[in-house]
C-alpha cells in the first residue's frame, strides 16, 4: 500500500516535472517517451542518472571482479565504467602481467613456487582512519588462492600480492581496522596450517581455521609480513568478519558455519556435506581482541612458526582472555558492526532473522567471566541471549548489511527473497522493501560500512540477471542495481550489466575523497613508485651490448620511439627499458613487438623494462599500440634478430631513382619556408596568449606548458638541419626541417586549444540566449562559411550589428530571407567578392534571435577574436 502511494506521488510529481518545461522541449519530450515506450516514472529514474558529457560522478565503487581476479571501478549515479585493475590476472591494456616490473608484482602472488594467474576476488577495502575512508589504499582477498593485494589510488595499479602462509583458502578479508594498523584475512574451509598430507579423519586434530591479522603500514601503503600473525581457530569454515570500532575498538568479529566438523563422503554412502554442515541449529561467532594478540605475538614464547610465519595457537589466546565464542543461527553470512561500534548485526542465511549483538553486553559477559561452557577446543561461549539486543524477521536468506546515516537504521540483502530490506535495528522495525533481479548476494552503501555512512544510494549486487538484459548466450551478466534511498521508501533506478565475473562486494567512497594524479615524476617504476633504474632521457638512448645480454635504452615521445633500430643475435637476452618521455596529460604509449608475447603501457612520465630472449630470427616490428597522435602509425621501429652462425647473401642493390641537387635544394626552400609561415601563427598566437595574461589562468597555464614542451624541441632539430645541410647531406636537413614541421603541429595544436581557452576564460559572459546562439550559429552550419575574427569563404562577421543602419534589424532579415536581399548594392558587392550566396539556412526566428545575441557578445569582446 505505502510502496503504491509513494510510486503515485511520484508519479504526479513527475508530471509536475515535465509540464513545467518550457513547451517546445515538453513535445520532444512526449516524443521520445511515447516512442520508447517510457513512463513519467522512467524518465524521472534517467534524469537522477544521467550524466551529461562532462558531468562526472559524485561517488566511486570499487567493486570485486569476482573469478576474472580483477577490481572493477564505476561512477555513480551513472553507473558508467571507468576501470578494470588487473590484479590476481594479467591485465594485457595496462601491460599488467606483460612487462617486467608489473610482473615481479603479480609473481608475489606465487604460492610454493606455482605461478598462478587467476584470482576469484571478493572482498574490497579501503583504507580508513578513525573509521572513515581516507582515500589512499584498497585492499582485495582472492578466495581460491588465499592472497590479499593491495591498490594504490594515486594511480589505481596493483603495488603487492602477498600469499596466506597458512590458509588453503579465504573468505573473511579484506577488512581494514579503523586506523588501517590490520588488515583481516579470515580461512573458509579448514585445512591444515602445514604444507602435509594429514588423513580425513585426523580433521579435528589437524585441520585448522584462523583469522590473519595482516600488519599494514599506512604511509606506504605496504603489507609488512614479518609483523603479521594468525589467530589459530578451530576447524570451523570460518567466514565473514569485521573490525570494531569506537567502544569495540580492537576486537574482531568472524563468524563460522559447519561447527558441526562434518567432513562428507559421499562416495563411501554419508550424506552430503550440505546436510551435515547446516544439522546444528547455532554455529559460533568468534570474537577475538587482535589488539591484545597482536602484544602477545611479539613474544616468541607466545607464538609457534609455521611455514615462516607467527601463529598464535588457540590455548594461548584464551589464557589471555582474547578469544571467546557466542552461538549465532546457523550457517550465518555477514558480521556488520555499526557506524558507532555497539551493535553488530549477524545474518543467517538458512534463518529469517537478523540478530543484533550488543557489544556493551558481550564486553560485560567477557569482563565477569561469565561463560556458558566452553567448545570442544576449550574456548569459552559467552550466552547467545544475553549477548542479544535483540532479533528481528527480515525475510528468507538474509546475508549482508550497510547502515545509513540516520541513527538505527540499516540496508539488508535477502537472497532468496530478492529483496533489500530496510529496517531499524534498535527499534527492530522493518521499514521498507524493494524487490531486486535477482537473488541479491551483497549490497554496497555509499561508505555505508565506514564509521560516517553518506546515504544517497544503495547498489545491489545480484547474482542471477536472468530477464533483465539481451540474451548473450547461457553465462549471463551480472547485475547491479542502483537503488535511491534518499526518500522515505526506496526506489529502484536503474540496473547496470557487468560482464567480468561475480562481483561478490563492493565499496563506494565520495569522489571527492580520491586525488589520483595525472602523470608520474620522469622516470618512475609505477610499481615502487622510486626512480626506475632504466629511466632514460632525450638524447641518452642507447644500446648496450654485454656478451648475449643486450640493453636498450628507449624513450617515447610523440610520435617515436628511440632507437628505431634494434639489432640482435639470435638468443641474445633482450632487456628494453622505455620512458615515456610526454608530461601531457593522457599522452600513454604502448609498446609491443611482433611475436614476443610483451606488452608495455607507459603513462607520462613512466618507465617500465620488458625482458625476452630473442629465441626467434627475423625482422620483428615493434610500435606504439596507442593511437597517440596524428602520427601514431609512424610510431614503430624493427628488430631484426640474426643468426650468428649463419652466411646471409646480401640482396640485389636495386637501382633508385634519386632527385637531382637542384630538385632537393627547391624542396629543402620549400620546407623551410613553411616552418617559417606555421612559425608565424604560433608567435602570432603566443603573442595573444602573453598580451592577454594566460598564466592567471592555471588550465591555459598548463596546456602552454604543454605546448612549450613541444616548442622547445625545435632548436635541436634545427642544429640537426643546418649540420647535415653544411655536411651536403641536403636529404638528410629536409627530413629534420621535416621533424620540426610536426612540432610546429603539435605546438600549434595545444597552443589554440590554450587561446581558445584563454577566451572563454576573460571573454564576458554568455547570456542564455547568446550560448544558444553560438549553438544554432554552429548547427546551422553558418561556421562553414564565416569565422569569427577572420575573413575565410564569407565575410568576417565581428563588427557585422554595426555595418548596417538599423543592423540587429536588418542583419535578422537577412538570415531569415536572404535571397529578398540580393538585389541591395552591399550585398551584390559581397556575393561579386566572394563568388558565394548566403543561403537560406531555414532558422527559426526564436534562432534567428539567439544569434543575434551572439553577435552582439562577439562584438563586447571583438579585441579577442
Ligand atoms: Cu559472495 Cu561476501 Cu564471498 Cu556474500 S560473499 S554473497
Ligand atoms: Cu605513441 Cu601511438
Amino acid at each position: 500500500m505505502k510502496k503504491s502511494q509513494s510510486k503515485f506521488s511520484s508519479m504526479l510529481l513527475g508530471t509536475a516535472l515535465v509540464a513545467s518545461v518550457a513547451s517546445g522541449a515538453t513535445n520532444e519530450l512526449s516524443k521520445v517517451m511515447k516512442e520508447r515506450g517510457l513512463s513519467e516514472i522512467d524518465v524521472i529514474r534517467a534524469a537522477k542518472t544521467y550524466n551529461p558529457t562532462g558531468v562526472k560522478d559524485e561517488y566511486v565503487v570499487f567493486s570485486s571482479g569476482g573469478q576474472s581476479g580483477q577490481v572493477i571501478v564505476y561512477g555513480v549515479p551513472s553507473m558508467r565504467i571507468l576501470k578494470y585493475i588487473g590484479v590476481f590476472t594479467p591485465e594485457p591494456w595496462q601491460g599488467y602481467g606483460f612487462d617486467k616490473d608489473s610482473l615481479e608484482v603479480l609473481r608475489q602472488g606465487n604460492i610454493r613456487g606455482r605461478e598462478i594467474n587467476w584470482g576469484d576476488t571478493h572482498h574490497p577495502a579501503l583504507s580508513e582512519i578513525d573509521g572513515k575512508y581516507d582515500g589512499k589504499w584498497l585492499a582485495i582477498n582472492d578466495k581460491a588462492n588465499p592472497r590479499i593485494a593491495i591498490i594504490d589510488l594515486a594511480d589505481f595499479e596493483t603495488k603487492q600480492i602477498v600469499p596466506n602462509p597458512v590458509f588453503k583458502s579465504d573468505h573473511g578479508g579484506a577488512f581494514f581496522t579503523p586506523n588501517s594498523e590490520y588488515i583481516i584475512e579470515a580461512s573458509q574451509y579448514a585445512a591444515p596450517f602445514d604444507n602435509n598430507y594429514h588423513p580425513i579423519e585426523e580433521y579435528k586434530e589437524t585441520y585448522r581455521g584462523g583469522v590473519t591479522m595482516w600488519k599494514f603500514d599506512n604511509k606506504i601503503g605496504r603489507i609488512m609480513p614479518d609483523d603479521s600473525f594468525t589467530i589459530e581457530f578451530p576447524p570451523y569454515h570460518q567466514d565473514l568478519s569485521d573490525a570494531g570500532k569506537g567502544i569495540s575498538y580492537g576486537w574482531g568479529f568472524t563468524n563460522s558455519f559447519n561447527t558441526e566438523m562434518y567432513t562428507g563422503g559421499i562416495e563411501v554412502g554419508m550424506p552430503p556435506n550440505e546436510a551435515g554442515m547446516s544439522r546444528n541449529d547455532t554455529d559460533f561467532l568468534h570474537v577475538y581482541n587482535w589488539e591484545k594478540l597482536a602484544k602477545l605475538a611479539e613474544n616468541p614464547k607466545n607464538v609457534k612458526i609455521i611455514n615462516n610465519h607467527k601463529v598464535v595457537p588457540m590455548d594461548i589466546a584464551v589464557k589471555n582472555n582474547a578469544l571467546f565464542l557466542i552461538p549465532e543461527p546457523k550457517s550465518p553470512h555477514g558480521v556488520d558492526v555499526d557506524p558507532t561500534g555497539q551493535y553488530l548485526i549477524v545474518c543467517g542465511k538458512l534463518d529469517t532473522h537478523a540478530s543484533v549483538y550488543d557489544f556493551k553486553k558481550i564486553k560485560k559477559l567477557i569482563d565477569n567471566k561469565e561463560y556458558a561452557g566452553k567448545d570442544p577446543y576449550g574456548i569459552p561461549i559467552l550466552d547467545m541471549k544475553k549477548s542479544l539486543h535483540g532479533q528481528l524477521e527480515l525475510g528468507l536468506g538474509p546475508l549482508h548489511n550497510q547502515y545509513s546515516p540516520v541513527d538505527g537504521e540499516v540496508y539488508t540483502s535477502l537472497y532468496v527473497d530478492s529483496q533489500v530490506v530496510k529496517w531499524n535495528f534498535k527499534d527492530l522495525k522493518v521499514i521498507d522493501k524493494e524487490n531486486v533481479h535477482y537473488n541479491i548476494g551483497h549490497l554496497a552503501g555509499m561508505e555505508g560500512k565506514s564509521a560516517d555512512p553518506q546515504g544517497d544510494y544503495i547498489i545491489a549486487l545480484n547474482k542471477l540477471a536472468i530477464d533483465r538484459f539481451q540474451n548473450v548466450g547461457p553465462l549471463h551478466p551480472q547485475n547491479h542495481q542502483l537503488i535511491d534511498i534518499k526518500g522515505k521508501t526506496m526506489d529502484l533506478l536503474v540496473d547496470m550489466p557487468l560482464p567480468l565475473g561475480e562481483p561478490h562486494q563492493a565499496v563506494a567512497i565520495r569522489a571527492s575523497k580520491l586525488h589520483p594524479h595525472v602523470r608520474y615524476k620522469m622516470g618512475t617504476n609505477s610499481k615502487t613508485g622510486k626512480i626506475h633504474k632504466g629511466k632514460t632521457l632525450a638524447g641518452e638512448e642507447r644500446i648496450e651490448r654485454d656478451g648475449k645480454n643486450v640493453t636498450v635504452y628507449a624513450t617515447l615521445v610523440r610520435s617515436h620511439i628511440n632507437p628505431e633500430r634494434i639489432t640482435v643475435n639470435k638468443g641474445d637476452k633482450v632487456t628494453i627499458h622505455m620512458t615515456n618521455l610526454e608530461r601531457a596529460q593522457d599522452e600513454t604509449h604502448g609498446f609491443t613487438i611482433d611475436n614476443y608475447d610483451i606488452h608495455g603501457s607507459l603513462e607520462p612520465g613512466e618507465t617500465t623494462t620488458l625482458e625476452f630472449t630473442a629465441d626467434v630470427e627475423g625482422v620483428f616490428p615493434y610500435y606504439c599500440t596507442e593511437f597517440c597522435s596524428a602520427l601514431h602509425l609512424e610510431m614503430m621501429g624493427y628488430m631484426m634478430v640474426k643468426d650468428p652462425d649463419k652466411k646471409y647473401v646480401s640482396a640485389q642493390k636495386l637501382k633508385m631513382k634519386t632527385m637531382s641537387p637542384e630538385e632537393l635544394k627547391a624542396e629543402y626552400d620549400k620546407t623551410v619556408a613553411v616552418n617559417n609561415a606555421t612559425d608565424a601563427v604560433i608567435q602570432s598566437v603566443v603573442k595573444f596568449l602573453k598580451d592577454n595574461k594566460f598564466q592567471d589562468h592555471k588550465v591555459v597555464a598548463n596546456l602552454v606548458t604543454d605546448a612549450l614542451d613541444q616548442y622547445n624541441k625545435i632548436p635541436e632539430q634545427k642544429k640537426k638541419a643546418d649540420e647535415a645541410l653544411k655536411a651536403g647531406d641536403t636529404e638528410k636537413a629536409i627530413l629534420f626541417e621535416n621533424m620540426i614541421w610536426q612540432l610546429m603541429v603539435k605546438t600549434a595544436d595545444v597552443g589554440i586549444r590554450a587561446k581558445d581557452t584563454l577566451v572563454r576564460k576573460i571573454s564576458t559572459k554568455q547570456s542564455a540566449a547568446a550560448a544558444r546562439g553560438e549553438v544554432a550559429f554552429a548547427e546551422g552550419g553558418c561556421n562553414g562559411c564565416h569565422v569569427i575574427g577572420k575573413v575565410s569563404s564569407g565575410p568576417d562577421l565581428t563588427g557585422v550589428l554595426q555595418r548596417h543602419e538599423n543592423g540587429e534589424q536588418w542583419v535578422s532579415n537577412f538570415i531569415l530571407d536572404p535571397e529578398s536581399m540580393y538585389d541591395d548594392p552591399y550585398v551584390k558587392g559581397m556575393i561579386d567578392y566572394f563568388n558565394l550566396k548566403m543561403p537560406n539556412q531555414h532558422m527559426s526566428e526564436e534562432e534567428t534571435k539567439d544569434i543575434i545575441e551572439y553577435l552582439k557578445w562577439i562584438e563586447e569582446n571583438a579585441n579577442l577574436f
